[in-house]
């Protein structure tokens, strides 16, 4: 059996427990841009969500939505990566913990009976200790685990024994099942759960005759699957050809900035979860240094990661080109450990 263990509306939650003032109020952590007008939605409270407002969305859509009495937040990133580092410890006292994401993690343990106590006391724990609350979802494999706490969100605790068990759930509860898959499935007139169920692993590797047919076999099979595959991350990316070839770290950071500051301004709304540099040689051959971030759009933190990257770079040839790109944060629903 497996524990998938997820805090609720983590950011935003993080902030209740500081601020007593915020409780039971609609609450929305946003990442502004500079100046402080756009910028877009972290995550919103449950009381938020009840107004439509979501995670992704720009900022003027949440505030056109939102009631009178709802509060607006910066991302504090490093108070809630410092949270998440104490909550998961916390509950690593219970077992060995596979942490994925900044607010999720599963656990392995043997028997049911065990994985349901266990899932209370850690509920009780963290609301006594944080005064947050976290849903946990046992299940026969990761995915049912994630599933079932997807299911049960907030405040839930719910346990599942095989895919069918939740067979009147539509598919887009199924990790890995986005909006444009669904739509495909859709076509064939898969909605449901138990659709996908009786559709079969033979049909699914027809219209998906890829790794993504091989997962959701898987899946149906109630066997193990990891989502190693992610949802394509949109790119922007821009290349500057330099006047003069250089072998100066300094010039290249500052070309490489102006591709920053450009990219950005484009971008309006988007968060950034990663951030790629290409150096071309005068041999032509590439240089390419890629690093991931927690979702921001801050200049300040990605041209850090910039000068690290070509602090780092082992620069033998004049450089005569410089790319520069940055990934949207998508949400996928497994990251690794090392993400976070
Ligand atoms: N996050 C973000 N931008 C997104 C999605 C998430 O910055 N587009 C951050 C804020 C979230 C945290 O990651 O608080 C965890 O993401 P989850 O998807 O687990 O969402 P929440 O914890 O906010 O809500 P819940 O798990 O209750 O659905
Ligand atoms: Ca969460």
């Amino acid at each position: 059996m497996f524990l998938h263990i997820d805090i609720d509306a983590f950011f935003p939650s993080a902030e209740k427990a500081r601020n007593k003032d915020l409780e039971n109020k609609p609450v929305v952590v946003c990442m502004f841009t500079k100046n402080g007008k756009g910028g877009a939605v972290a995550s919103a409270s449950y009381e938020a969500r009840a107004f439509g407002i979501k995670a992704g969305m720009p900022v003027s859509r949440a505030k056109a939505l939102a009631s009178q009495d709802t509060v607006f937040l910066q991302a504090d990133v490093n108070y809630y990566s410092f949270l998440s580092r104490e909550i998961m410890q916390e509950i690593a006292k219970f077992g060995k913990l596979e942490i994925i994401s900044i607010d999720e993690a599963y656990m392995e343990i043997n028997d049911f009976n065990e994985a349901r106590e266990l899932a209370v006391k850690i509920k009780s724990i963290i609301k006594e200790k944080f005064k947050i609350s976290v849903t946990v979802g046992i299940g026969k494999t990761r995915i049912l685990a994630k599933i079932a706490s997807k299911i049960s969100k907030p405040d839930g605790l719910k346990a599942i024994f095989s895919l069918m068990d939740v067979g009147n759930y539509e598919i887009t509860v199924i990790p890995g099942i986005g909006k444009k898959t669904a739509e495909i499935l859709n076509k064939y007139g898969i909605i449901k759960i138990n659709d996908l169920i009786n559709l079969g692993t033979m049909k699914i590797k027809e219209i998906f005759p890829n790794k993504y047919g091989d997962y959701l076999s898987l899946i149906i099979s109630d066997n193990e699957a990891s989502i190693k595959f992610r949802k394509k991350e949109k790119q922007k990316g821009k290349f500057i050809t330099l006047d003069n070839e250089t072998e100066d770290k300094n010039v290249i950071y500052k070309n490489a900035l102006v591709l920053l500051e450009k990219i950005l301004e484009e971008k309006k709304e988007e968060l950034f979860s990663s951030i790629s540099l290409v150096l071309v040689k005068s041999d032509m051959k590439n240089l390419v240094k890629t690093r991931k971030v927690k979702p921001t759009r801050n200049i300040d933190m990605l041209s850090n990661l910039m000068k690290e990257m070509i602090n780092e770079a082992v620069i033998d040839k004049p450089i005569r080109r410089i790319g520069l790109f940055l990934s949207d944060f998508v949400k996928v629903n497994q990251k690794s450990l090392t993400d976070f």
